[in-house]
């Protein structure tokens, strides 16, 4: 497994070296929104600790996001009067993944919608 990288967006974000739409932060996770959002109110949920994907999570880790993951889904029924919620989550180049901190996407959905493409 490779190394976490301090360098990575998410882990400035997190030191306030670089801004973010900050929407939710509890002792162990942090939310903000996707500056390339493919759904109207699409969210990223980290852990505030050090960890590359879910590959290399600790159970603690794990359950923290999924806890917020659930907590911000059930907000962004309402605050963004969705009718679903698709959560996404990619680990590795090869999986996906583009910025090597763990996170995982929220997005809130419409009867019928279809989700923007990246970018
Ligand atoms: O994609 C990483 C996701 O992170 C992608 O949806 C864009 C988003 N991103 C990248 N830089 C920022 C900043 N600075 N703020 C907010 N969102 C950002 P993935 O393929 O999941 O690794």
């Amino acid at each position: 497994m490779t190394q976490y990288d301090s360098d990575n967006i998410f882990a400035k974000i997190l030191r306030g070296e670089i801004p973010a739409h900050r929407i939710y932060e509890d002792e162990a996770t942090f939310v903000f929104m996707d500056i390339m959002p493919r759904a109207d109110g699409h969210m990223l949920v980290i852990p505030k600790t050090p960890c590359r994907n879910m590959l290399d999570a600790s159970p603690e880790q794990l359950a923290a996001v999924m806890a917020t993951v659930q907590k911000i889904s059930h907000a962004a029924l309402e605050a963004f009067d969705a009718q679903g919620i698709t959560l996404q989550q990619f680990n590795e180049a090869a999986g996906g993944q583009e910025v090597f901190h763990l996170h995982f996407h929220i997005l809130p959905r419409r009867d019928g919608d279809a989700l923007r493409p990246p970018g």
